[in-house]
Formats: structure tokens, C-alpha cells, sequence
């Protein structure tokens, strides 16, 4: 009896110490001390056993109850504590990992160039000022000297609304209209939208961005023009820059020039970015024309001006470094996060 009480204990421990699950030790407890487990047997046969071996046998399958509860006891505690620390562990945070970077919009490279342009004009004391883009006929060609005959307001290079009302093809109107108001002087820049029946390529869009100025005031002259527009290339493209005019024509000004700067990549040496010239073309300006001041009711004898119109896209492209006009309409914000 004593030896078999000692194997039910051994088995019994050995068991419940390989037991990897709280299911498993349970069917062990039922096994062992359930109403039919192993000792539970060995107790209901304590009836064979002769009377004054009863105490000693009762006290071993005591011991050995005790022994199989308190080993239980230990297991599930070590299973509960690997349980909890698996669980611990993959509950884990890592306080030093990166956060969550939200997405957040970014400014249009056009955004960036004008604000860039507006805050140079802005420093020297210009006032901007938006004007329609749906404009009559008068206001963005006749206003501005541009006959009925001239070739920009064919049908191919404008988009006519009526036949009195267009889609503007230059920004010059609100200067027309500032103009018009007869308070003088005048220092402003017109920023907006304008359109031009023009097919899409690397370097045209039927719908671009023009940044106008004009000045107007008693006695200046090409001289004044020169000087603000030499401190706006250098505000822009840096202090080293240099600037050239060549003579040009535009119905509304006279003289007129286009305005280069000298290449801000080679430094006017020559390079691929400015096709080996060293000089880059940024903008178009001139004197007021007389008949352009007198049509909106400004005496020429009294007053003169100059105006200016940089086309924005160009300025983005220059400063960006970016090689297709189209980028910049396809609004892809894998492109526009880079600037
Ligand atoms: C008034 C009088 C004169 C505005 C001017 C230019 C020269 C010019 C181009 C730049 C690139 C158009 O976008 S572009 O293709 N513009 O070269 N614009 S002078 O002259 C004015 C404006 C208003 C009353």
C-alpha cells in the first residue's frame, strides 16, 4: 500500500510539473483527487486495510493529497505569471518610436513664388490689388492700346465670352481700372489668373498666372523703372545677380524692353540651365504709353509711368528648378510635398 501510494504521488507530481495549461491541470486534479481519482480510490479501500495500519495509511494519503494540491498550486501560479508576462509583452509600447506624422497640406509652388514677389513689391510699397477675371473687351485690349486688329485678340488667342466680354489674357485691366479712379499717384501690383487660347506643353497652359506692377507719378522715367526692377532680381535671385533690358515692343508701353537677370546657376558664365548665354529672360516692362494714361483719364503732361508683367509659372519653374509647366497644374502631391 505505501509503495503504491508513493508511485500514485510520484506519477502525480510529474505530471502536473509538465503540465503547460491550467486544462491540463485541471483533468490532473480530477484524475488524481476527483470523486473516482486514484487516491480518492485508495482511500475507499482504507476498508481492507488492518485497523492499526489505518492511521499511517491516512496520514500518506494525506501528505500525498497535500503534496498533489500544493504542486498544482505552484504550476498554476507559474502559468498565470507566464501568461501575464506574454501578455505584457505583447502589449509593449515603444515610447521612443516616431509618431504618427499626420498629412498636412503644402503651398502650390506658385503660392510660394508670388508671396515671394508680393512681399519684395510690398517692402519697396506697392499695393496689390486683384481685379476681374472675366473682363470686358474695352479693359483688356482697348484701354490698353491694343487695336481691333492686332493679332492677340484673334479668336485663336483669346477666349471670347461674348463679343464685347472676354476671359482676360493679362492682368493689365485692374491697373486700367485703378487708373480710372483718378487717385495718383499710383504704385501696385496686379497678381491673378489670365487665359490664352494656347494648346498644353512643357511650356504653355491656356491658363497661367501673370504678376503686373505699374507706377505712376509726377516725373519718372526709364531711369526709375531700371532701378526697382534691378532690386526686385536681386531680392529674388540673390545680390549678385545683374540685370540687362533689351529693347522690345508692347502696344502699351514706349520705350518697352524684356528684362534678363544673369544665370543665378553658372553665375553668367554659361550653363545647360541658361542654354550657355548666361543670362536669363524674366520679365517684360516699359514707359506708360501717353495714349494709354490719356484713354483712362490721366493728363501725359503731368504724369508719368512705368509698368511691368512677369509671368508667374516662369518664376516658379526658374526658382524650382522644375523642367514641365504641366507639374504644376496636375496638382500630384507627391511633387508639390517637395517644395
Ligand atoms: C497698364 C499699362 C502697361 C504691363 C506689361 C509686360 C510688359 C509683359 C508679359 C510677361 C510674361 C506677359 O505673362 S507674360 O507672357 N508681360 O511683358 N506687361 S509691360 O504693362 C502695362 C499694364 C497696365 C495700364
Amino acid at each position: 500500500m505505501k509503495e503504491k501510494l508513493q508511485a500514485i504521488r510520484e506519477n502525480a507530481l510529474a505530471r502536473i510539473a509538465e503540465s503547460d495549461s491550467l486544462d491540463k491541470l485541471n483533468e490532473i486534479r480530477v484524475a488524481y483527487l476527483g470523486k473516482k481519482g486514484e487516491l480518492t480510490e485508495v482511500l475507499k479501500g482504507m476498508k481492507d486495510v488492518k485497523p492499526e495500519d489505518r492511521p499511517k495509511i491516512g496520514a500518506l494519503v494525506n501528505d500525498a493529497r497535500e503534496a498533489i494540491e500544493q504542486k498544482i498550486e505552484e504550476i498554476k501560479g507559474k502559468l498565470a505569471s507566464a501568461a501575464r508576462e506574454a501578455r505584457l509583452k505583447k502589449e509593449v509600447i515603444d515610447v521612443s518610436l516616431p509618431a504618427k506624422k499626420n498629412a498636412i497640406g503644402h503651398s502650390h509652388p506658385n503660392t510660394v513664388a508670388l508671396e515671394e514677389v508680393e512681399r519684395i513689391f510690398i517692402g519697396m510699397g506697392y499695393e496689390v490689388v486683384e481685379g476681374p477675371e472675366v473682363e470686358y473687351d474695352y479693359y483688356n485690349f482697348e484701354a490698353l492700346n491694343i487695336p481691333a486688329n492686332h493679332p492677340a485678340k484673334d479668336e485663336q488667342d483669346t477666349f471670347y465670352v461674348t463679343d464685347k466680354i472676354v476671359l482676360r489674357t493679362q492682368t493689365s485691366s485692374t491697373q486700367v481700372r485703378e487708373m480710372e479712379k483718378g487717385k495718383l499717384p499710383i504704385r501696385m501690383i496686379a497678381p491673378g489668373r489670365v487665359f490664352r487660347s494656347d494648346e498644353v506643353d512643357a511650356t504653355h497652359s491656356p491658363s497661367f498666372h501673370q504678376v503686373e506692377g505699374l507706377v505712376i507719378d509726377k516725373n519718372i522715367t526709364f531711369a526709375d523703372l531700371k532701378g526697382t526692377l534691378d532690386v526686385f532680381a536681386k531680392e529674388l535671385f540673390g545680390s549678385k545677380t545683374k540685370v540687362k533690358f533689351r529693347p522690345h515692343h508692347f502696344p502699351f508701353t514706349e520705350p518697352s524692353a524684356e528684362m534678363d537677370v544673369s544665370c543665378f546657376k553658372c553665375g553668367g558664365k554659361g550653363c545647360r540651365f541658361c542654354k550657355d548665354s548666361g543670362w536669363i529672360e524674366i520679365l517684360g516692362c516699359g514707359v506708360v504709353h501717353p495714349h494709354v494714361l490719356e484713354m483712362s483719364g490721366i493728363n501725359p503732361e503731368e504724369y508719368t509711368g512705368f509698368a511691368f508683367g512677369i509671368g508667374l509659372e516662369r518664376i516658379a519653374i526658374l526658382k524650382y528648378e522644375i523642367d514641365d509647366m504641366r507639374l504644376l497644374y496636375e496638382n500630384d502631391i507627391r511633387f508639390l510635398s517637395q517644395f
